[in-house]
């Protein structure tokens, strides 16, 4: 009972130093992970995991819950604070449920629903037909241009008049430009819908404020918490006061039964980081460097969709370059060379989604340790010579060696004491 980890289960341990030595060694250019604090870390790891508390705040299904009461109190409040919004639900445990919560609460089977395309930028929860949200609610998809590979607010309009949707959701998973979420409520208001923002992406940045604010626009924002927000993985339902009830409700009993009390107590530790001005500076830099990092690859001669980044990621279009190379092999390739991304769709892609013609990536991890424009250019260099050089693994090795050379100049965390 009072053994610490390393002696309980020392495999385990092995498990974790070995993930803990990949990512002080590589470079993770995954834009929807994030380094926590250890502080959220800590929190993670606490007594609160042991508590049941189904419920809310003063109003549980189990007794001795004043303490987690304040626990959730304390990141409810943080969270209003941080967003400025009206009502916070802290509880989902993730982002796919916290976009069922939404619908849940605000829709009936059957009912419609706009939103982007997975293959365009979209996400799973948004009505991909082998999701929940693609079974149980009418999907009409909207994509990008063909031709500027932006959103066209006349096509969104269009498609509004023409379904009728009850709710339109505005947000994605893979586009790297801003929204602007004025012209999306004058949509909405033009056919009564209700309009949903899903900011999981780009959450540090509204916050931060370094993105255009969802909030005095949208009936509803969810978000996870684990992305640019840095903080541990979940996520929050933000929404008027109109729709508190039925949010809460639809989060539990809805669709939720205990809350994970210790990963409250960690997104509230986030939240309070999230208002320190190292944070602003800290999405501010992920900004610069995602625009450092696309001129480097553009400067490579790579195409990047949409021709570069206003946020935090950006997608690598291999068609232009690599006809014959998927995203697939790159993203094997450059790990390989030490650089983890992922491979993705691009709008209108010809290849399946688990092949892809691209690779995503975005620049919240390196900025967390501390890299800036200029390290940006040489990762922009490392990701060319990789793929130039694919057939080669001693050229792959040579890169690796630089990535780990760059890598040791930034380390992630200098004292992380929390398994022995
Ligand atoms: N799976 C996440 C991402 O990588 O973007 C979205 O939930």
């Amino acid at each position: 009972m009072n053994k610490s980890l390393n002696e309980a289960d020392p495999q385990m341990v092995e498990a974790m130093l070995q993930d803990l030595d990949r990512l002080q060694n590589s470079l993770t250019l995954i834009p929807s992970e994030n380094y926590t604090s250890k502080a959220v870390m800590q929190a993670q790891a606490s007594i609160l995991a042991n508590k049941y508390a189904e419920g809310y705040p003063a109003a549980r299904y189990y007794n001795g819950c004043q303490f987690v009461d304040r626990a959730e109190s304390l990141a409810i409040e943080r969270a209003k604070r941080l967003f400025g919004a009206e009502h916070v639900n802290v509880q989902p445990h993730a982002g796919n449920l916290a976009n069922m919560a939404v619908y849940y609460a605000l829709l009936e089977p059957g009912d419609t629903i706009l939103s982007m395309k997975l293959d365009h930028g979209g996400h799973l929860s948004h009505g991909l037909p082998q999701n929940f949200s693609g079974r149980y609610y009418n999907i009409v998809p909207y994509g990008v241009d063909a031709e500027t590979e932006r959103v066209n607010m006349n096509t969104i309009a269009e498609l509004a008049k023409e379904h009728r949707p009850k709710l339109i959701v505005v947000g994605a998973s893979a586009y790297p430009r801003w929204f602007d979420f004025a012209q999306w409520r004058e949509i909405a208001d033009a056919v009564g819908a209700y309009l949903l923002a899903d900011i999981a992406h780009i959450a540090g940045l509204i916050a931060a404020d370094v993105h255009p604010d969802p909030v005095p626009y949208c009936d509803v924002i969810t978000t996870t918490t684990h992305k640019t927000l840095r903080g541990p993985r979940g996520a929050i339902i933000m929404c008027r006061k109109q729709f508190a009830e039925a949010i809460d409700r639809a989060v539990f009993p809805g669709i939720q039964g205990g809350p994970f009390m210790h990963t409250i107590a960690a997104k509230g530790v986030a939240f309070k980081e999230a208002m320190e001005p190292a944070f602003k500076k800290y999405q501010n830099q992920i900004v610069k460097n995602a625009k450092a990092l696309a001129e480097g690859l553009s400067e490579n001669g790579f195409h990047l969709v949409t021709g570069g980044t206003d946020n935090h990621l950006m997608l690598i279009d291999l068609t232009a370059t690599y006809e014959q190379l998927s995203g697939r092999q790159a993203a094997d390739h450059l790990e390989e060379a030490g650089i983890i991304v992922n491979k993705n769709t691009i709008p209108f892609d010809k290849r399946s989604a688990t092949t892809t013609s691209g690779i995503r990536l975005g620049t919240p991890m390196v900025s967390a340790r501390g890299m800036k424009e200029e390290e940006m250019k040489l990762v922009a260099d490392f990701i060319s010579e990789t793929l130039q050089k694919r057939k080669s693994s001693k050229a792959k090795q040579r890169v690796r060696e630089k990535v780990r050379e760059l890598c040791q100049q930034f380390p992630i965390y200098e004292d992380l004491n929390l398994w022995s």
